[in-house]
């Protein structure tokens, strides 16, 4: 008994790792069609990652996984994007058209600082 179940296991764990295969190439295909999404999560007064690098079209999702609000504010000259105050478990997302170096910082807490680069 305890045989064939471990036998049905691994079974399943190739079976899984063919799928996931299969997944990895269509959904480099899909990229290619759909702009994907990177994200940053708020937690502990820190963005995580601080720096994130994404390919242009790719949408960034912060969430706020911390009990307090935060923002996140671009810095940059243009100021490109500046969320409202984000409760916990609210998300911001923010789509990168175009290359280039985007700092931010939680206008709140303005230690909290993190950094987007689009290439
Ligand atoms: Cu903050």
């Amino acid at each position: 008994m305890r045989r064939s179940v471990s036998i049905a296991g691994l079974a399943l764990i190739a079976l899984g790792a063919a799928g996931l295969g299969v997944g990895h190439k269509s959904s480099i295909a899909r990229a290619q069609d759909k702009p994907s999404s990177a994200e940053v999560k708020i937690d502990n007064f820190s963005f995580g990652p601080a720096s994130l690098t994404v390919a242009v079209g790719t949408t960034v999702i912060w969430t706020n996984r911390d009990d307090i609000p935060h923002t996140v504010v671009s810095t940059d000259d243009a100021k490109t994007f500046k969320s409202k105050v984000l409760d916990t478990d609210e998300k911001f997302p923010f789509a990168f058209t175009k290359a280039g170096t985007y700092p931010y910082f939680c206008s709140i807490h303005p230690k909290m600082t993190g950094k987007v680069i689009v290439q």
